[in-house]
């Protein structure tokens, strides 16, 4: 599904994110930068070590922000490790966490002078947040960035189980109604 605003389209699709040709793909990470399993284990296997070795020189990342590193061998030059919340109940700022991940990814995506980003279904996996409301959240908060700001030209939510990508076009459809 697609859905395009001014100069900017989101797509939201089923796939393998570390397969991705974008200028950056981001990864579901952990404060520690320390590699794991899910998303942020596949882009480490797919990327190889030079992540690591970057990752390693970061001194972690917390919350709700997000640090760049080098693609290494994977097709994106960039990799945009977001830490989203672990989730409780939500009435311990998860919403805003969440928000603020996906926020900073974007900041930094034009920073580098990224037009393509990939993201992930952040903190829905281990993390456990319950998806359609990551995905309102997700969707929206991308709008709203690239409703006020200019260069990033596509964003993709690349998602890895066909129900994910359902929840995620519903919400997509929500957000382009309100
Ligand atoms: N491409 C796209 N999506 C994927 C892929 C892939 N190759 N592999 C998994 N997913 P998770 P989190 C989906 O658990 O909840 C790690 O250990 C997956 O199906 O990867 O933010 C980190 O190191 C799910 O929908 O991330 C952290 O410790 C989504 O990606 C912790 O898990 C996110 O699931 C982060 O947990």
């Amino acid at each position: 599904m697609k859905s395009d605003l001014g100069e900017s389209r989101i797509e939201v699709v089923q796939g393998d994110i570390t397969q991705e040709t974008v200028d950056a793909i981001v990864n579901a990470a952990n404060s520690g930068l320390r590699g794991g399993g899910g998303v942020d284990g596949a882009i480490h296997r797919a990327g190889g070590p030079a992540i690591m070795d970057e990752c390693r020189k970061l001194a972690g990342c917390d919350t709700g922000d997000a640090k760049v590193t080098t693609g290494g061998n994977l097709a994106a030059r960039l990799v945009i490790h977001a830490v989203g919340p672990v989730y409780r109940d939500g009435k311990h700022g998860e919403p805003d966490l969440l928000a603020s991940c996906y926020r900073r990814s974007m900041e930094l995506a034009l920073q580098h002078g990224c037009a393509s980003v990939a993201f992930p279904a952040i903190s829905c996996g281990v993390y456990g947040y319950p998806i359609p409301d990551a995905a309102s959240i997700a969707i929206r908060t991308v709008m709203e960035f690239l409703k006020s700001h200019h260069g990033i030209t596509r964003v993709r939510f690349v998602l890895f189980s066909d129900d994910v990508r359902r929840i995620f076009e519903h919400a997509l459809e929500e957000a382009r109604e309100s």
